[in-house]
């Protein structure tokens, strides 16, 4: 990229679409429509203060969790904005039970959009960063049908990923597998411009991101590693620092940049029915895909989130993300017996 050039993120889509010869300009215009929707989430996020829409809408989505208004707005909108151009043929959200068809009346396309509209969301109220995150397939079944399956697949088959965190300012992320980039709102011209070009995770960091609260539902590897956290680093000579804002696009993005793990460990206390919470289409694999091409892992705590089947929309799995160093070490731990 030229240096000192204004690069927003249409320009920098296109110079990664020259990387393919054979490009239609229907990727690009897929994400060309994310980013207007990011844009469009990003004035109602920021002015939900003032704006009527803070609240609950009094419905619950389908895993029973209270829907503030602002998730209904952006899951609509993405729908909105997403389904008449023609590059998709269906998409899931976090919202949506089952898949949301590419409507008649429109064409359909060769992609398929997984997303969480607005992850975070219970945090909206007070104000703490919430985020939108997104994961991008090929069609892979024959004709032009909105199916299922095309949306149950595996990570490592992601074309693109990425995520929007609306916080002090909004930054959208993304990945096409060559390298993640990240690009800040200008809300003066309404343009995404690159901020942070070849975004590399450090290889091990100093900070750890889990909710502590649930430490009597960890299995006995992850309770030890945690505790091994707690005690001074050989390199340091000073134990982690533990930050957890309790919004995965906010904590995951900061491990990104600063280097460190998230941890998301399934709840063991009945040690034959392990229960994870976050979900793996639209929360674990993109994410992982982003770490992993910025150099850093993503498991389950023994398996490469990237390598699991999808079976179901709404599947859950453990998540342990973030520099390379410290996943592989969490790795070590984890399974350990008494
Ligand atoms: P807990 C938000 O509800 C979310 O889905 C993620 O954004 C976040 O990382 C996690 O749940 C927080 O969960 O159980 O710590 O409140």
């Amino acid at each position: 990229m030229l240096k000192g050039t204004v690069v927003t993120i249409q320009r920098h889509i296109v110079e990664q679409e020259r990387m393919f010869p054979k490009a239609t300009g229907d990727f690009t215009g897929l994400l060309w429509d994310l980013t207007l929707a990011a844009k469009m989430i990003s004035r109602e996020v920021n002015k939900a203060g003032i704006v009527d829409i803070i609240g609950l809408t009094g419905e619950s989505n389908v895993h029973g969790e209270a829907v503030k208004k602002l998730d209904i707005f952006a899951n609509d909108l993405i729908c909105k904005s997403m389904e008449h151009g023609g590059h998709l043929s269906v998409m899931a959200s976090e919202e949506n039970e089952d898949i949301i068809p590419i409507p008649n009346e429109f064409p359909k396309g060769k992609y398929v959009l997984l997303f969480d509209p607005l992850d975070g969301s219970s945090n909206i109220d007070a104000n703490v960063s919430v985020g939108t995150i997104f994961s991008i397939f090929r069609k892979k079944t024959a004709g032009s049908e909105s199916l299922k399956e095309d949306c149950l697949r595996k990570g490592v088959e992601q074309v693109a990923a990425g995520y929007i965190v609306y916080g002090s300012s909004t930054m959208m992320v993304y990945t096409t597998g060559n390298g993640v980039h990240g690009f800040t709102l200008d809300p003066s011209i309404g343009e995404f411009l690159l901020s942070h070009e070849n975004i590399r995770i450090p290889a091990k960091g100093r900070i750890y991101s889990i909710n502590e609260g649930n430490a009597n539902t960890w299995d006995e590897g992850t309770k030890r590693y945690i505790a091994h956290l707690k005690e001074s680093d050989s390199a340091t000579g000073r134990p982690y620092s533990l930050r957890y804002i309790g919004s995965l696009v906010a904590d995951f993005h900061r491990n990104l940049l600063y280097g460190g793990i998230f941890l998301y460990p399934a709840d063991y206390k009945d040690p034959k029915k392990p229960k994870a919470k976050l979900r793996l289409l639209y929360e674990a694999n993109p994410l992982a895909f982003i770490v992993e091409q910025a150099g850093g892992m993503a498991s389950t705590g023994k398996e490469r989130i990237l390598d699991i089947q999808a079976t179901e929309l709404h599947q859950k799995m453990p998540l342990i993300i973030g520099s390379k160093e410290d996943v592989m070490a969490y790795e070590r731990f984890f399974g350990q017996k008494q």
